[in-house]
């Protein structure tokens, strides 16, 4: 499946169909593991995880995908994972080229070129959970942790210089001036001449630009007919760009994102986010959502009246969020985290691992005018001093790639987080009304309202009243079907009372930025006795079931966001 960017003469191998397949069980030693003896005797399909197939269902240990590709002799590879989990092995001709352990991450893999055609490609890939092979995925997460290649895997032939990325910066929105950024692959010259075209104009010569110290190569560019990018009219401009006989073609959109007190201004004018925390799965596919499934959400999302989705709880699908920019969804883009400690922070492999992550995920989704707000480390301990200097470190990396964009993160601490000043918005995950007090005398229902004024005046009283503020998180859970005259917890009824509660108030309350109401749908989770309070081993905070299936909520939140947009 393509996502941009796309290429128009360099030959890409899509590699996404039938891969041959073993499962070795739960107990293989990677360290003396001989992949490329193994006998692949089962069939996967690529993407797809083996772990929500019948055939595989839960098991957690190491299997091996192999496929053979036939490329130019003598021609280097760049390999293209979009992402897989949890930790992985890549072999080419039975070489071992890269181990990677940062599950959902668009990853590079550089290839030597070899003196035959057919290239032998293995990936070993392991569901195990492993701090030390594999430091960001924890058996404690909300959510099942799928074994897999989860998405598209590509095989670039490259020349030795080739164009890696271009990053679009929108510098005049009126007057359509970008700034373009070139990062360039392989040992870069002190200059280079680039042919540069935008959208169906001619191209042009870019004599003899100069290559700075980090392989890039920078200049400005005037749209001819520049139109900005907005959620009503999500307009998107490409840029082409040929370097000797490689070529790349990015796809971005005129727009600017910034916060103004209270306000998250878009183009200048002020944001109501209205929308969706969404988790990449379903019971079928796990996280390898096929394209169908991926329009099939954003089509429900927007007949229920959103215009935002938090990608929880890590690095997005690319061509989920191409879709968003094609539709006009406003996209929180975060990496993968869910309720570390410090003894995580503390850890350096785990901050390096999330450092890199991070930076993965600006790299590669820079260019969305969907995305309009960077994340990491939900619900991490940030009430804790020593998370400092890793929050810190967080923000300077995505300020160092990104000065375009406002960096937030999803704190549970509202009253007491320690380093909400560090960021831009201040986004808030509360479940007041379900996970409430059982001896309170106060309708749960009745806690909602009262519980996020509280909020707000707290975060007024400690000087962060002058920042945007969003509900990252906020919702309870249902069961689908089960109706219930009393309303208790996990009937729809409740539920949708609830969402109706939450709908109110963030409309009505001009100090709310918006909501990301938890969840779009139900989802796996826990395997262990965690899930005693998870009804089915499933997250059921879904305004829709697993299989999207709408409850008696759809319409509650349909009525409040307002129904299909123009
Ligand atoms: C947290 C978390 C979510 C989910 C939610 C819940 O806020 O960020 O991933 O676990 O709680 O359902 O309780």
């Amino acid at each position: 499946m393509l996502s941009y960017p796309l290429h128009r003469t360099r030959l890409v191998h899509r590699l996404d169909g039938l891969w041959s397949f073993a499962y070795l069980g739960e107990q293989v030693d990677l360290g003396t593991l001989e992949a490329q003896a193994v006998v692949l005797g089962d069939r996967a399909a690529v993407p797809g995880v083996f772990d929500a197939s019948p055939a595989y269902a839960g098991r957690r240990g190491t299997a091996v995908y192999g496929t053979r590709v036939r490329t130019t002799p003598g021609r280097a590879g760049r390999l293209h994972r979009h992402g897989l989990g949890l930790w992985a092995r890549v072999l080419v001709d039975g070489a071992p080229v890269a181990e990677l352990g940062l599950p959902y991450s668009g990853v590079w893999v550089d290839v030597p070129p070899a003196g035959h055609s057919e290239r032998d490609l293995r990936i070993v890939v392991d569901n195990r959970f492993d701090r030390r092979r594999m430091p960001l995925f924890e058996p404690f997460f909300d959510f099942y942790a799928y074994g897999g290649i989860y998405r598209s895997v590509d095989w670039h032939e490259v020349p030795a210089l080739s164009l890696d990325r271009a990053e679009v910066m929108t510098e005049d929105l009126a007057t359509g001036r970008i700034r373009v950024r070139v990062r360039l692959h392989g040992p870069a010259p002190e200059r280079v001449t680039l042919r540069v075209g935008l959208d169906a104009g001619p191209a042009q010569t870019l004599a003899d630009l100069p290559v700075a110290a980090d392989g890039s190569v920078s200049f400005a560019l005037q749209v001819p007919e520049p139109t900005p990018w907005t959620p009503q009219r999500p307009a998107l401009h490409t840029l082409r760009l040929e370097l000797g006989e490689d070529d790349l073609i990015e796809r971005f959109g005129l727009r600017t994102v910034r916060a103004d007190g209270q306000c998250l201004l878009l183009n200048g004018e002020p944001l109501k986010l209205l929308g969706y925390c969404r988790h990449e799965a379903h019971p079928q596919f796990g996280p390898a959502l096929p394209l169908a499934q991926l329009v099939q959400d954003l089509q429900l999302l927007r007949d229920l009246g959103c215009n935002f989705v938090r990608g929880s709880h890590y690095p997005q699908d690319q061509r989920f969020l191409d879709l968003c920019d094609e539709l006009g969804f406003l996209v929180w883009e975060e990496s993968l985290g869910w309720g570390q400690k410090v003894d995580h922070f503390a850890d350096p492999a785990f901050a390096a691992a999330q450092v890199q992550q991070t930076e993965l995920m600006v790299r590669n989704s820079i260019n969305h005018p969907c995305v309009i707000l960077w994340g990491f480390l939900n619900e991490g301990e940030s009430k804790a001093p020593p998370s400092r200097p890793l929050y810190a470190r967080l923000v300077d990396t995505i300020r160092s790639l990104d000065r375009n964009r406002p960096v937030t993160y999803a704190t549970m601490f509202p009253f007491d987080d320690c380093n909400l000043d560090l960021v831009d918005v201040v986004s808030v995950n509360c479940y007041p009304g379900w996970y409430a007090n059982p001896n309170s005398a106060v309708r749960p229902l009745d806690e909602i309202v009262p519980h996020l004024h509280r909020i707000q005046a707290s975060l007024k009283d400690r000087g962060l009243g002058n920042k945007p503020f969003l509900l990252s998180e906020i919702g309870a859970g249902a069961i689908y079907g089960w109706r219930d005259p009393l309303k208790a917890h996990w009937s729809e009824e409740y539920q949708a009372d609830y969402l109706g509660t939450v709908c109110r108030e963030v409309r009505a309350n001009p100090g709310i930025l918006g909501v990301a109401l938890w969840q779009f749908c139900d989802g796996r989770t826990y395997a262990n006795a965690r899930a005693l309070g998870r009804p089915r081993a499933f997250n059921n905070k879904g305004t829709l079931d697993e299989y999207r299936r709408p409850k008696g909520a759809y319409a509650v939140v349909k009525a409040h966001f307002g129904g299909p947009r123009p």
